[in-house]
């Protein structure tokens, strides 16, 4: 110890899910393991591996800062999270790691909303590029076409307004929420710019609560091809509230992607099985999207020694993307009874392996985890009832309820393998209350986050 650090490591984490993946979770449990690191607890890197010097930054220009203190106290005290004030947030600490003797550690942690991966397409096409695209899918795929036919039937209305378009493909994304489409662009829909994401409610009422665009004043939706006529009002309006979502959406977000050294994709298995298969083809659907943008790992024209250039020389957006690392990561483990969590990370591989195949020069693994282990398992023999103690969070009615004493609780078992098709409901695993330690300098208990951060932080 003591010796002289000549220079630091920067280790630029995003972390990216879908609402309610567990993102938050994660982060707030990492940090607290990593601030008040005990090398038992949290085994990093080599055997034995002390942190020491950790400190807080604040985050880079234009990135709000993670909330930890807050969302740590939310979960000892059963609280709501904090309020939102941003879709995405980065953490920055730096720490010395007594397993790297030359070099200390800065890392950045990001939380990156999912839902943003919809809007790739808007990357490098115009209005018209990008309105061809969207029309496209919704005609060519059954399930779209029927989610979206009164926004098909009104742009072929003549002389329609401005108003009935906006309102009718509020309409047909408020429907491919509800059937779990993922094309839903722009993805402020979704989850606007302050975080805030569209609660379950009936179409008609989702649509009018929500907009589709920067802000309620700024909404455009894409137009066919006789409706693109430029000089008319309603094409040069839309051409402009769409450049200007583009800059401010779409260019900050796939930058703050791309920056990143690792990503960590959570895949919620649990969620994916209790939300039946159109889920499943979303949230597949998201990460193979997120992949073609990102193109991780190394690609033909910039080589190692390109990358390394590249990084001195090139302004920030025409640097070639330099995620090497991913980190498949199946949340909420301890949901799942200790028999069937193997078969846990065997269907999040199955899921979507082949899209980091596919790449070259990328390394990634899987790992299953708990951030923040809030159940105790009891012994089930093959074919029992899978049978686990925690705090439930939701009444007979799926009300939540306030926190009460342990109960026993039966989650399903896991497949083998995704059925080919399964209804929403099917398998159900019921929520519980986070078991976090009130005394602030004592992490939660945690599987596999350890490995994971092991993994990322390099
Ligand atoms: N049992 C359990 N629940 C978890 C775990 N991680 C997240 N959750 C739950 O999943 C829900 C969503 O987590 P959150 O971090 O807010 O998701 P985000 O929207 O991706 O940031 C919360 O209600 C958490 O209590 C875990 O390790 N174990
Ligand atoms: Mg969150």
């Amino acid at each position: 110890m003591g010796i002289l650090r000549l220079k630091t490591t920067e280790a630029r984490v995003g972390v990216v899910g879908l609402y309610s993946s567990g993102k938050t979770v994660l982060l707030t449990s990492l940090i607290n393991h990593l601030q008040d690191h005990d090398p038992d607890r949290f085994p990093l890197g080599r055997p034995g591996t002390q942190l020491r010097r950790f400190t807080v930054h604040g985050p880079d220009r234009g990135w709000a800062a993670f909330n930890y203190t807050g969302h740590r106290d939310a979960l000892v005290n059963a609280g709501l999270w904090p309020r939102k004030t941003t879709d995405r947030a980065q953490f920055v600490c730096q720490f010395e790691r007594s397993d790297w003797r030359f070099s200390d550690c800065l890392l950045k942690l990001y939380d990156l909303p999912g839902e943003r991966v919809a809007d790739a397409a808007m990357l490098g096409r115009d209005f018209t590029g990008w309105s061809e695209r969207v029309l496209n899918q919704f005609v060519n795929d059954t399930a779209y076409r029927t989610c979206c036919a009164p926004f098909l039937e009104a742009v072929k209305k003549p002389g329609v307004t401005e108003g009935e378009l906006l309102s009718t493909y509020r309409l047909a994304l408020a429907n491919l929420i509800l059937s779990y489409k993922p094309l839903i662009t722009p993805s402020t829909f979704l989850l606007d710019l302050k975080g805030q994401p569209a609660r379950p409610a009936a179409p008609a009422e989702l649509a009018a609560a929500r907009h589709c665009g920067l802000d309620e004043a700024n909404q455009f939706c894409p137009l066919p091809a006789d409706l693109r006529a430029p000089g008319t009002p309603l094409f040069d309006t839309f051409v402009g509230r769409y450049n200007q979502y583009v800059e401010q959406v779409v260019v900050p977000t796939v930058a703050a992607f791309r920056s990143c050294t690792a990503l960590v994709v959570l895949v919620d298995v649990t969620m994916l099985l209790a939300g039946g298969v159109g889920m499943y083809d979303d949230n597949r659907q998201i990460v193979r999207d997120l992949f073609d943008v990102l193109a991780p790992g190394e690609n033909t024209f910039f080589g190692p020694l390109a990358r390394g250039l590249g990084k001195v020389f090139l302004p920030h957006q025409w640097r070639p993307g330099w995620i090497t690392r991913v980190a498949f990561c199946a949340p909420k483990l301890d949901l799942v009874h200790p028999n069937d969590r193997d078969r846990m990370l065997l269907l999040m591989r199955r899921m979507v392996e082949r899209f980091a195949g596919d790449r070259d020069g990328l390394r990634y693994e899987f790992f299953n985890v708990s951030s923040v282990v809030s159940t105790k398992a009891l012994p089930a023999g093959a074919g029992e009832p899978r049978a686990l103690l925690g705090t439930p969070l939701r009444g007979a009615d799926g009300r939540k309820v306030p926190p009460g004493a342990e109960q026993r609780f039966t989650a399903s078992e896991l497949p083998d393998d995704w059925p080919l098709e399964w209804a929403a409901g099917r398998y159900a695993f019921p929520e519980v209350y986070p078991r976090m330690p009130a005394r602030k300098d004592y992490p939660p208990d945690q599987v596999n986050l350890d490995k994971l951060a092991t993994f990322v932080i390099e």
